[in-house]
């Protein structure tokens, strides 16, 4: 039996559940059981107060103006690109680039980077459990500059990357090695800084897709190794339509502007410009200001629970489920037994998935149903779609309980409709 009591404690979970508004609903007369937060997180009040106090005393345009409002907005943009840094201890905030999320970070990398450094017969690696964020960038800069994608393999069910496998993947053609660092599918947690450091070894840049981790787990950096690192505000309790994009100052060096505009420039004439330094140089336009001051104070709220507990409630509330599902007939669950992250995602012999997310929306639980963007993996392992459901530290175990006795329920009531 795993840890899971023990580590719910830790938590003070009724007074957190009290900072999310949302959470305290009811949905089709039954209380909101929220277990899709691995699609986006819910907010809590102190990132909803942070932003509208900036649109009703700050709001105005950042680096252009030079008065008070201005400077205003200007030190909040800034000082959450700061606070950013500190978030994944990225040493410098010229290193972080303000995105609209994990997407657009991984598309610039590939389009000022990517497009830059790649040719024809170098090789870009990725595995086969990418985000079709982490995929579909790569498949675009292949085409454009000749370079070709290969993947380190996934075991099977138990969703591990084939590490025997990873000598030979990281082959001398291989320019780039990009990689989630938590599946969304699989609940999987990739030994992230072990996959930099043999990369690195060869010489060889990483990119880490933290959109599932950077929020739940602590990430640093520096000790992970890598070279880039992207994830999204949405997810980590912040607004949606803003992201962070780290890079080690070598890798900006080696880039060409992503988007030309304003904001980006140093000197423009009709035939030609110059512009700014890293990280101005990426964030052509308005950037999404209310966005970063939002995100700053998600930033604030996570790192005072501490993102060690939340691992540690979110893995508790996995391995519970894990073991709790697994007591159901016919369910066929993807990932890892063990080491897993907060989210599972699973298989109901006879039930579409669209079918059980359906009806669990009755009975007031927010699951996922689909391919989550992972359609290369869903097929490889044989199936169409899966049933997630991906928790966050203000989700009980009760919740769990419940979302095993709602799937008793739908899955009776299928079985009496085939019989
Ligand atoms: N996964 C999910 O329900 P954006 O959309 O840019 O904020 O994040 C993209 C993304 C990239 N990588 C991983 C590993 C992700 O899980 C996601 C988003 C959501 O699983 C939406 S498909």
């Amino acid at each position: 039996m795993c840890n899971a009591s023990a580590a719910s404690q830790d938590l003070d979970l009724e007074s957190v559940r009290g900072d999310f508004p949302a959470l305290d609903q009811q949905v089709h007369g039954h209380p909101l059981i929220y277990l899709d937060n691995a699609a986006t997180s819910q907010k809590p009040r102190a990132v909803l107060e942070a932003m509208q106090r900036y649109y009703e005393r700050d709001n105005s345009n950042v680096h252009r103006g030079i008065h008070e409002l201005s400077n205003r907005a200007t030190t909040g943009y800034e000082g959450a690109r700061e606070r950013a840094a500190r978030f994944i201890n990225a040493g410098r905030a010229e290193d972080i680039v303000f995105t609209r999320g994990t997407t657009e970070g991984i598309n610039l990398a590939a389009q000022a980077w990517g497009r830059r450094r790649l040719g024809a017969g170098d090789v870009i690696l990725l595995t086969e459990m990418e985000h079709h964020s982490n995929l579909v960038p790569w498949q675009l800069v292949a085409r454009q500059t000749g370079a070709r994608l290969e993947f380190v393999p996934v075991t099977g069910d138990e969703g591990l990357l084939d590490l025997d496998r990873l000598d030979a993947c990281l082959s001398s053609r291989v320019r780039l090695f990009a990689f989630t660092h938590v599946s969304n599918t699989l609940g999987t947690v990739n030994p992230a800084a072990e996959l930099c450091r043999e990369a690195r070894r060869r010489g060889i840049p990483t990119l880490v897709d933290a959109a599932q981790s950077a929020g739940h787990m602590p990430v640093d950096v520096q000790s992970l190794g890598c070279d880039f690192l992207a994830f999204s505000g949405h997810k980590i309790c912040g607004p949606t339509g803003i992201g962070v994009l780290f890079g080690r100052p070598e890798r900006w060096a080696e880039m060409d502007p992503y988007q030309g505009g304003g904001e980006m420039i140093l000197s423009v004439g009709y035939e030609a410009s110059t512009w700014k330094e890293p990280p101005h140089m990426f964030e052509a336009g308005t950037p999404n200001i209310a966005g970063a001051i939002g995100l700053h104070a998600a930033m604030d709220y996570l790192d005072r629970l501490g993102r060690g507990r939340i691992f540690e409630h979110d893995q508790a509330l996995g391995e519970y489920a894990r073991e709790r599902l697994s007591t159901l007939p016919g369910i066929r669950i993807l990932g890892p037994p063990r080491g897993r992250a907060g989210l599972v995602s699973f298989h109901l012999r006879d039930v579409h998935a669209h079918d059980v997310v359906t009806m669990a929306d009755h009975y007031g639980l927010a699951l996922r149903g689909g391919h989550h963007c992972n359609q290369p993996l869903m097929r490889k392992l044989g199936l169409d779609s899966t049933v997630r459901a991906s928790f966050y530290f203000y989700n009980r175990l009760s919740e769990v309980d419940r979302l095993v006795e709602v799937l008793g329920i739908i899955q009776q009531y299928f079985n009496r409709g085939a019989a």
